[in-house]
């Protein structure tokens, strides 16, 4: 039987470059070789893609892969100057592509889980693990995710989207709708991807420079009443054999270490985070978590996988925070651990994303 030759694209030009190479390194080490060819492709921070196939692939555990040329290590991101490594132009990527199986598109944000290179995918035919185009830019957009889970029917706490001009030409009018949420209010660019430009509002007088910040990452800019609550996530995983999405325990996130709220180093650093799975909730709650998270994951139309966010407030409340279609995945991440802890292992997790996209028929559906 001959291997199923697997694409793992990684690095990016988003400010999650390293904890992508991390990730990477991750997910080729838990590749079985006997049955999958990883093929690393990286994409350096200028935007330029490197095919590094046919070098030798050395990870070190909690290293960045690094790719060697003549025996020299040369770590990622790629340098430049380096020789045996091809540079591809970006009208060669989907011919490059076309010659895997399927591929792991481990890019955050902008140009990774927006939809983009999903699109390029699809036009260049090739299988790949996660969400599509669709899902990738409505769930990278929390304004029209809101939207979505919302008109889904599912819990999603008061906000105000401030658009480009609203705010420009309409300011007041904009100050005014965000103080019916009363305060604090958690201001985000609607589409950055980690959590670069969030800031917590306690007073008008600091609104401003909050959404300025914000819109320094988008020019859309999302403000959210602040949820008081315990923060609960819980992984989803498309079915197999037709079966409906399945939800892993879920996880309460307890965020400590000077870190103010989950920012990007309490997610990914894995300081000062520390996660009780399963959470000391009633069943009734976690199963309400459980039915919620599988709701969001259809709602949106996600496949593969997905992290959903939840608030448990004091009054028993379960409100959904924001559904991520590719969330952290290093083996020290959430979702790799909630499903760990729901019996399946992080090899075990990487081959059924893989089986999964493999399924998945190629072209219109
Ligand atoms: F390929 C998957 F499985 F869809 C996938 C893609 C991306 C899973 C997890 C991620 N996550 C990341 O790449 C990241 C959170 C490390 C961003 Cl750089």
């Amino acid at each position: 039987m001959s291997k199923i030759r697997v694409a793992v694209v990684f690095g990016g030009r988003s400010s999650e470059h390293a904890i992508s190479c991390l990730t990477a390194g991750s997910i080729i080490a838990a590749l079985d070789t006997d049955r999958y060819e990883v093929v690393p492709v990286g994409i350096a921070r200028d935007g330029r893609w490197v095919l590094a196939s046919g070098q030798r692939l050395a990870i070190e555990d909690g290293h960045l892969p690094e790719v060697h040329t003549d025996g020299a290590p040369l770590a990622l991101p790629f340098d430049r100057a380096a020789g045996g490594l091809m540079v591809v132009e970006p009208g060669e990527v989907p011919r490059a592509l076309g010659e895997v199986d399927v591929v792991l598109p481990l890019l955050h944000g902008p140009y990774g889980e927006d939809g983009t290179i999903q699109g390029l995918l699809e036009l260049a035919g090739v299988r790949y693990v996660g969400a599509g185009v669709l899902a990738g830019a409505a769930s990278m957009d929390k304004a029209f995710m809101k939207v979505i889970l919302r008109g889904a029917g599912l819990p999603v706490g008061p906000y105000v989207v401030v658009g480009d001009r609203r705010w420009r030409r309409e300011r007041k009018r904009v100050v005014d709708d965000v103080k019916e949420l009363g305060w604090p209010v958690f201001v985000k660019p609607a589409r950055a991807g980690s959590s670069m430009g969030i800031s917590r509002v306690d007073a008008e007088p600091d609104l401003e420079a909050a959404v300025e910040a914000a819109r320094e990452h988008d020019p859309k800019v999302v403000v959210e009443a602040a949820v008081e609550g315990r923060e609960i996530e819980c992984g989803v995983l498309e079915g197999l054999d037709d079966g409906p999405p399945e939800a892993s325990l879920p996880a309460e996130v307890h965020v400590g270490g000077g870190h103010d709220y989950y920012d990007f180093e309490a997610k990914y650093l894995d300081e000062g985070l520390r996660l009780d799975i399963p959470p000391d909730l009633p069943p009734a709650v976690v199963e309400e978590v459980r039915k919620l998270s599988v709701q969001a994951f259809e709602a949106v139309g996600c496949e593969g996988l997905a992290r959903v966010d939840f608030f448990y407030t004091p009054d028993g409340r379960v409100i959904v925070n924001e559904i991520n279609t590719m969330p952290g995945c290093t083996p020290a991440s959430a979702f790799p651990k909630m499903w760990a802890a729901t019996g399946l292992d992080y090899p075990a997790l990487v081959d059924r994303w893989i089986r999964t996209a493999m399924r998945r028929p190629i072209g219109l559906r």
